[in-house]
């Protein structure tokens, strides 16, 4: 295929921008990547076969546990655990940490985090969902079991981040510090092809999204912010376009290609906010800045929170750097 690059062709030309290059993110990176081209496979017949609809089970958060999201973090954890570079991980579907065991794990220098499949409540209406990944070096000792500190690092750690948006097409987006790259699945080959290179976000935009119908809960400066979003003002393009599908990485990937901002801001019923800082908030932001754009809880940037348990929440504001910077005068 002459001027079709594959992902893997493409991280191992860049593997050189890597401190650790010694082909170790390579592997980790295409262990993900064989676990989210199975979780494609089985997303994309979810209708055919019995695997949508809920499980009896919850996960951590009371969510209840879709089949999608257990096969989906069962995909991940087997493609990781014999892939030798990873020593642990954690995900929105266990509760605690999971450290390897085996010798050969433990030699394992990263430890990933993840949410399998982001905004699965959406599987059974056929809304676009995602898995988001993250990928710290581990603090404690090489040869020695992985524990919690590995995780809890801040997100400016990362060494990498990205995500893969289960949509019209399938697409992997994702960073290591060096820019933003998209990937599109070319299902004949079954191979991610690099269809967005160097993907930069607007640095202004007149998308909004967030779930409004939270209103009664938001704080008045975020009220505020909503009803400036919709006055008719022709000089500042507003009003502006409410586009909200109420999953994460569909919503981001749309404001990344569009401009706009994401909120999900914390509430009276919610104070820290929704969704999780070390496999949501943390990698999303890493992909955000990298493309030019800003990412904060409304208080301080995101990637600077100090992380004291798995499954920690933070108000989550990020996008088009104009829109963001806007919004926090409301604040
Ligand atoms: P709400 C999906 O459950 C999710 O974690 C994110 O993907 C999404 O952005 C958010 O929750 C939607 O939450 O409260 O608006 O339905």
């Amino acid at each position: 295929m002459s001027g079709v690059k594959t992902l893997s062709e493409f991280i191992i030309e860049r593997q050189d921008d890597f401190p650790y290059a010694t082909g170790e993110l390579t592997r980790l990176l295409n262990d993900i990547v064989i676990a989210t081209k199975i979780i494609n496979r089985e997303v994309n017949k979810a209708g055919l076969v019995n695997i949508i609809g809920a499980t009896e089970s919850e996960n951590i958060q009371g969510e209840t546990q879709q089949k999608l999201d257990v096969m989906a973090d069962n995909q991940f954890i087997s493609a990781l655990q014999n892939g030798g570079e990873a020593c642990g991980l954690a995900s929105e579907e266990n509760d605690h940490e999971l450290i390897f065991k085996s010798d050969f794990a433990k030699k394992g220098n990263y430890v990933v985090a993840f949410d399998p499949l982001d905004g699965s409540s959406n599987i059974d209406v056929n809304v676009s969902i995602g898995t988001i990944f993250s990928i710290f070096r581990r603090k404690s000792k090489v040869g020695e079991e992985a524990n919690l500190q590995d995780f809890l690092q801040k997100g400016d750690e990362q060494v990498a981040a990205g995500y893969i948006v289960y949509g019209s097409s399938t697409m992997l987006v994702y960073t290591t510090g060096n820019g933003v790259n998209g990937f599109t699945l070319d299902p004949s080959i079954g191979e991610f092809c690099l269809s967005h290179p160097n993907m930069k976000i607007k640095e202004d935009g007149k998308i909004y999204s967030l779930n409004e119908g939270n209103y009664p809960f938001f704080s008045q400066g975020v009220r505020d912010y909503i009803e400036y979003c919709k006055e008719d003002d022709k000089e500042t393009n507003r009003p502006f376009s409410a586009r909200y599908i109420g999953s994460m990485v569909a919503d981001f990937h749309r404001n990344l290609i569009k401009g706009g901002i994401f909120i999900y801001p914390e509430t009276t019923k919610a104070p820290n906010g929704k969704l999780r800082i070390l496999y949501e908030c943390n990698p999303m932001a890493f992909i955000m800045e990298q493309a030019g754009g800003a990412a904060t809880t409304g208080k301080q940037r995101i990637m600077d929170v100090e992380l004291t348990e798995l499954h920690q929440r933070v108000p989550c504001i990020m996008g088009s750097k104009k829109m963001v910077e806007k919004m926090l005068t409301f604040l």
